[in-house]
Protein backbone atom coordinates (compact mmCIF):
# COMPACT_ATOMS: atom_id res chain seq x y z
CA UNK A 1 0.00 0.00 0.00
CA UNK A 2 1.38 3.67 -0.74
CA UNK A 3 0.41 5.35 2.51
CA UNK A 4 1.44 9.20 3.51
CA UNK A 5 1.95 10.10 6.74
CA UNK A 6 1.03 14.19 7.37
CA UNK A 7 2.36 15.49 10.69
CA UNK A 8 5.13 12.55 11.27
CA UNK A 9 6.52 13.86 14.60
CA UNK A 10 6.35 11.16 17.29
CA UNK A 11 3.58 9.03 16.94
CA UNK A 12 3.41 9.59 13.22
CA UNK A 13 6.94 8.75 13.03
CA UNK A 14 6.60 5.27 14.97
CA UNK A 15 3.60 3.95 12.99
CA UNK A 16 4.90 5.13 9.86
CA UNK A 17 8.19 3.67 10.82
CA UNK A 18 6.36 0.33 11.45
CA UNK A 19 4.66 0.38 8.60
CA UNK A 20 7.13 1.06 6.06
CA UNK A 21 8.50 -2.46 7.05
CA UNK A 22 5.89 -3.59 4.41
CA UNK A 23 4.30 -0.72 3.11
CA UNK A 24 5.68 2.04 0.60
CA UNK A 25 6.15 5.12 2.88
CA UNK A 26 6.04 8.85 2.81
CA UNK A 27 6.40 10.78 6.03
CA UNK A 28 5.63 14.40 5.67
CA UNK A 29 7.56 16.07 8.76
CA UNK A 30 9.28 19.26 9.85
CA UNK A 31 12.71 19.89 8.23
CA UNK A 32 15.49 18.57 10.19
CA UNK A 33 13.64 15.58 10.69
CA UNK A 34 12.75 15.17 6.72
CA UNK A 35 16.19 15.59 5.76
CA UNK A 36 17.88 13.08 8.52
CA UNK A 37 15.12 10.51 7.25
CA UNK A 38 15.66 11.35 3.58
CA UNK A 39 19.59 11.43 3.94
CA UNK A 40 20.45 7.97 6.19
CA UNK A 41 16.60 6.82 6.96
CA UNK A 42 14.78 6.26 10.34
CA UNK A 43 15.40 4.65 13.20
CA UNK A 44 13.25 3.38 15.80
CA UNK A 45 14.30 2.58 19.12
CA UNK A 46 12.95 1.25 22.78
CA UNK A 47 10.83 -1.04 23.19
CA UNK A 48 10.43 -1.94 19.32
CA UNK A 49 13.77 -1.92 17.43
CA UNK A 50 13.81 -1.40 13.49
CA UNK A 51 15.74 0.97 10.96
CA UNK A 52 13.84 1.38 7.89
CA UNK A 53 14.15 3.83 4.82
CA UNK A 54 10.55 5.69 4.00
CA UNK A 55 10.89 8.95 2.03
CA UNK A 56 10.40 12.03 3.45
CA UNK A 57 9.43 15.38 2.75
CA UNK A 58 8.53 18.88 4.17
CA UNK A 59 5.94 19.75 1.74
CA UNK A 60 2.26 17.86 2.17
CA UNK A 61 1.09 18.92 -1.40
CA UNK A 62 0.16 17.36 -4.38
CA UNK A 63 0.77 13.92 -2.81
CA UNK A 64 -1.16 10.43 -3.87
CA UNK A 65 -1.57 7.38 -2.45
CA UNK A 66 -3.97 4.65 -0.98
CA UNK A 67 -4.22 5.90 2.09
CA UNK A 68 -3.31 9.51 4.34
CA UNK A 69 -2.77 9.03 7.78
CA UNK A 70 -3.29 12.20 9.78
CA UNK A 71 -1.12 12.43 13.10
CA UNK A 72 -0.73 16.72 13.33
CA UNK A 73 -1.82 18.18 16.31
CA UNK A 74 -5.68 18.41 16.33
CA UNK A 75 -5.36 22.40 16.21
CA UNK A 76 -3.43 22.16 12.98
CA UNK A 77 -6.32 19.24 11.19
CA UNK A 78 -7.93 22.15 9.26
CA UNK A 79 -5.26 23.73 7.60
CA UNK A 80 -3.67 20.05 7.03
CA UNK A 81 -6.85 19.06 5.39
CA UNK A 82 -6.60 21.85 2.60
CA UNK A 83 -2.77 20.14 2.51
CA UNK A 84 -4.69 16.91 1.63
CA UNK A 85 -7.38 18.24 -0.71
CA UNK A 86 -4.52 19.61 -3.15
CA UNK A 87 -3.80 15.48 -3.77
CA UNK A 88 -5.66 12.73 -4.05
CA UNK A 89 -5.94 9.44 -1.38
CA UNK A 90 -8.47 6.40 -1.38
CA UNK A 91 -9.10 7.01 1.97
CA UNK A 92 -7.98 9.09 4.95
CA UNK A 93 -7.24 7.93 8.49
CA UNK A 94 -7.23 10.09 11.48
CA UNK A 95 -5.18 9.24 14.04
CA UNK A 96 -5.08 12.19 16.67
CA UNK A 97 -6.19 12.94 20.26
CA UNK A 98 -8.96 14.83 21.12
CA UNK A 99 -12.15 15.12 19.27
CA UNK A 100 -13.94 16.42 16.13
CA UNK A 101 -11.08 15.44 13.86
CA UNK A 102 -12.35 13.46 11.60
CA UNK A 103 -15.66 15.85 10.55
CA UNK A 104 -12.98 18.77 10.42
CA UNK A 105 -11.12 15.99 7.80
CA UNK A 106 -14.72 15.03 6.51
CA UNK A 107 -15.86 18.61 6.07
CA UNK A 108 -12.69 19.32 3.43
CA UNK A 109 -12.21 15.90 1.39
CA UNK A 110 -13.80 14.16 -1.16
CA UNK A 111 -12.13 10.69 -0.12
CA UNK A 112 -14.02 8.76 2.59
CA UNK A 113 -12.34 9.36 6.28
CA UNK A 114 -12.14 6.86 9.01
CA UNK A 115 -11.55 7.44 12.52
CA UNK A 116 -8.19 5.75 14.59
CA UNK A 117 -7.14 5.74 18.04
CA UNK A 118 -3.44 4.97 19.30
CA UNK A 119 -2.11 4.51 22.37
CA UNK A 120 1.26 3.34 21.47
CA UNK A 121 4.01 5.68 23.51
CA UNK A 122 6.33 7.52 21.33
CA UNK A 123 9.04 9.88 21.58
CA UNK A 124 11.10 11.99 18.60
CA UNK A 125 14.60 11.76 20.11
CA UNK A 126 15.99 13.57 17.57
CA UNK A 127 15.48 13.97 14.28
CA UNK A 128 15.82 10.53 12.34
CA UNK A 129 15.30 8.64 15.69
CA UNK A 130 12.16 8.00 17.45
CA UNK A 131 11.67 6.10 20.29
CA UNK A 132 8.87 3.25 21.01
CA UNK A 133 8.63 3.90 25.35
CA UNK A 134 5.27 1.98 25.27
CA UNK A 135 2.86 -1.15 23.18
CA UNK A 136 -0.14 -0.51 22.44
CA UNK A 137 -2.58 -0.73 19.96
CA UNK A 138 -4.05 0.81 16.96
CA UNK A 139 -8.14 1.13 16.60
CA UNK A 140 -9.39 2.16 13.21
CA UNK A 141 -12.86 1.79 11.80
CA UNK A 142 -15.77 3.69 10.35
CA UNK A 143 -15.87 7.51 12.25
CA UNK A 144 -19.92 7.35 12.76
CA UNK A 145 -19.99 3.21 13.74
CA UNK A 146 -20.59 0.27 11.78
CA UNK A 147 -18.46 -1.48 9.66
CA UNK A 148 -16.67 -0.69 6.24
CA UNK A 149 -14.58 -2.91 3.70
CA UNK A 150 -12.22 0.44 3.59
CA UNK A 151 -11.87 0.15 7.81
CA UNK A 152 -11.11 -3.93 7.13
CA UNK A 153 -8.75 -3.11 4.09
CA UNK A 154 -7.11 -0.82 6.17
CA UNK A 155 -6.90 -2.30 9.55
CA UNK A 156 -5.47 -5.73 7.19
CA UNK A 157 -2.57 -3.10 6.11
CA UNK A 158 -1.54 -2.05 9.47
CA UNK A 159 -1.56 -5.58 11.10
CA UNK A 160 0.13 -7.03 7.94
CA UNK A 161 2.67 -4.13 8.57
CA UNK A 162 3.15 -5.05 12.12
CA UNK A 163 1.16 -2.62 14.54
CA UNK A 164 -1.34 -4.56 16.42
CA UNK A 165 -4.71 -3.35 15.22
CA UNK A 166 -8.43 -3.64 15.71
CA UNK A 167 -11.07 -2.92 13.49
CA UNK A 168 -14.00 -1.61 15.89
CA UNK A 169 -17.56 -1.15 14.40
CA UNK A 170 -18.09 1.19 17.21
CA UNK A 171 -15.99 3.57 16.83
CA UNK A 172 -17.74 6.61 18.74
CA UNK A 173 -17.37 4.26 22.06
CA UNK A 174 -13.74 4.19 21.34
CA UNK A 175 -13.00 8.14 20.78
CA UNK A 176 -14.82 8.59 23.88
CA UNK A 177 -12.93 6.21 25.91
CA UNK A 178 -9.75 7.53 24.46
CA UNK A 179 -10.34 10.95 25.05
CA UNK A 180 -11.09 9.62 28.98
CA UNK A 181 -7.88 8.51 28.72
CA UNK A 182 -5.86 11.36 27.56
CA UNK A 183 -8.32 13.44 29.74
CA UNK A 184 -6.82 11.86 32.78
CA UNK A 185 -2.80 11.54 31.78
CA UNK A 186 -2.13 13.97 29.38
CA UNK A 187 -2.50 17.11 31.32
CA UNK A 188 -1.63 16.11 34.66
CA UNK A 189 1.20 14.79 33.53
CA UNK A 190 2.03 17.70 30.95
CA UNK A 191 1.49 20.58 34.75
CA UNK A 192 3.53 17.77 36.58
CA UNK A 193 6.77 17.09 34.64
CA UNK A 194 6.08 13.59 35.08
CA UNK A 195 5.81 10.26 33.49
CA UNK A 196 2.77 8.70 32.98
CA UNK A 197 3.02 6.24 35.94
CA UNK A 198 2.38 9.47 37.81
CA UNK A 199 -1.21 9.01 36.69
CA UNK A 200 -1.53 5.39 38.91
CA UNK A 201 0.68 6.89 41.99
CA UNK A 202 -1.18 9.70 45.14
CA UNK A 203 -2.02 12.45 44.84
CA UNK A 204 -1.85 12.73 41.20
CA UNK A 205 -4.06 9.69 41.02
CA UNK A 206 -7.05 11.24 42.47
CA UNK A 207 -7.18 14.01 39.84
CA UNK A 208 -6.77 11.66 36.86
CA UNK A 209 -9.47 9.43 37.98
CA UNK A 210 -11.54 12.41 38.41
CA UNK A 211 -10.71 13.57 35.29
CA UNK A 212 -11.67 10.68 33.56
CA UNK A 213 -14.90 9.68 34.92
CA UNK A 214 -15.80 12.97 34.48
CA UNK A 215 -15.43 12.41 30.55
CA UNK A 216 -17.26 9.02 30.95
CA UNK A 217 -20.52 10.73 32.61
CA UNK A 218 -19.80 13.98 29.67
CA UNK A 219 -19.49 10.62 27.38
CA UNK A 220 -22.98 8.73 28.56
CA UNK A 221 -25.00 12.18 28.34
CA UNK A 222 -23.98 12.54 24.51
CA UNK A 223 -25.41 9.26 24.25
CA UNK A 224 -22.40 7.21 24.62
CA UNK A 225 -22.47 4.06 26.86
CA UNK A 226 -19.02 4.41 28.68
CA UNK A 227 -19.07 3.96 32.57
CA UNK A 228 -17.22 4.87 34.63
CA UNK A 229 -15.13 1.75 35.54
CA UNK A 230 -14.61 0.86 32.18
CA UNK A 231 -13.10 4.51 31.10
CA UNK A 232 -10.87 3.97 34.66
CA UNK A 233 -9.61 0.44 33.43
CA UNK A 234 -8.72 1.73 30.14
CA UNK A 235 -7.23 4.93 31.57
CA UNK A 236 -5.42 3.15 34.06
CA UNK A 237 -4.31 0.20 32.06
CA UNK A 238 -2.95 2.97 29.06
CA UNK A 239 -1.19 4.70 31.81
CA UNK A 240 0.90 1.31 32.92
CA UNK A 241 1.22 -0.11 29.50
CA UNK A 242 3.17 3.46 28.86
CA UNK A 243 4.12 3.78 32.38
CA UNK A 244 8.15 5.47 31.50
CA UNK A 245 6.44 7.40 28.29
CA UNK A 246 6.24 11.33 28.35
CA UNK A 247 2.66 11.53 27.56
CA UNK A 248 2.33 14.31 23.88
CA UNK A 249 1.10 16.82 26.45
CA UNK A 250 3.77 16.93 28.68
CA UNK A 251 6.62 16.90 25.70
CA UNK A 252 5.02 19.50 24.06
CA UNK A 253 5.32 21.82 27.85
CA UNK A 254 8.45 20.42 28.04
CA UNK A 255 9.40 21.78 24.21
CA UNK A 256 7.86 24.82 24.60
CA UNK A 257 5.06 24.44 22.19
CA UNK A 258 1.41 24.85 22.00
CA UNK A 259 -0.76 21.87 23.26
CA UNK A 260 -3.92 19.75 22.25
CA UNK A 261 -5.91 20.80 25.91
CA UNK A 262 -8.91 22.68 23.37
CA UNK A 263 -9.21 19.52 21.58
CA UNK A 264 -8.70 16.83 25.26
CA UNK A 265 -9.81 18.36 28.42
CA UNK A 266 -11.42 21.74 26.65
CA UNK A 267 -14.07 19.50 24.27
CA UNK A 268 -15.28 17.64 27.66
CA UNK A 269 -15.60 21.10 29.28
CA UNK A 270 -17.73 22.21 26.64
CA UNK A 271 -19.85 19.21 25.99
CA UNK A 272 -20.16 19.13 29.11
CA UNK A 273 -21.52 22.98 29.92
CA UNK A 274 -23.58 22.36 26.39
CA UNK A 275 -25.31 19.34 28.31
CA UNK A 276 -25.47 20.59 31.80
CA UNK A 277 -23.03 18.85 33.52
CA UNK A 278 -20.37 20.39 35.16
CA UNK A 279 -17.00 19.05 34.94
CA UNK A 280 -14.71 20.74 37.48
CA UNK A 281 -11.70 18.68 37.01
CA UNK A 282 -11.38 19.14 33.69
CA UNK A 283 -11.95 22.75 33.83
CA UNK A 284 -9.23 23.50 36.51
CA UNK A 285 -6.85 21.45 34.08
CA UNK A 286 -7.64 23.68 31.16
CA UNK A 287 -7.57 26.51 33.11
CA UNK A 288 -4.42 25.88 34.00
CA UNK A 289 -2.56 24.81 31.12
CA UNK A 290 -4.14 27.67 28.94
CA UNK A 291 -2.57 29.82 31.47
CA UNK A 292 0.49 28.25 30.71
CA UNK A 293 0.28 28.54 27.11
CA UNK A 294 -0.89 32.31 27.39
CA UNK A 295 2.41 32.94 29.45
CA UNK A 296 4.23 31.31 26.60
CA UNK A 297 2.74 33.65 24.06
CA UNK A 298 1.01 30.55 22.45
CA UNK A 299 -2.51 31.64 22.22
CA UNK A 300 -4.33 34.68 23.16
O1 LIG B 1 -2.14 9.36 23.63
C1 LIG B 1 -1.26 9.47 24.48
C2 LIG B 1 -0.54 10.76 24.52
O2 LIG B 1 0.52 10.86 25.10
O3 LIG B 1 -1.09 11.72 23.93
C3 LIG B 1 -1.02 8.39 25.47
C4 LIG B 1 -1.80 7.16 25.07
C5 LIG B 1 -1.45 8.88 26.81
C6 LIG B 1 0.41 7.88 25.52
O4 LIG B 1 1.25 8.70 26.22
Amino acid sequence: MEIVVFGAGSLGSLVGGILAGDHDVTLVARREHAQTVHESGLRIDGELETQVTPAATTDGRDLEGDLAVVTVKSFDTPSIAETIATGSFEVVLSLQNGMGNEESLASALESPVLAGTATYGAILREPGLVECTGIGDVVVGDRRGGTSNVAETVGEAFSSGGLETTVAADMPYRLWEKLAVNAGINAVTALTETENRAVLESPTDHIARAATKETARVARADGVDLSNREALVAMESVAEATATNTSSMAQDLQAGRRTEIDAINGYVVDRGDELGLETPTNRLLAALVRTWERGQELRN
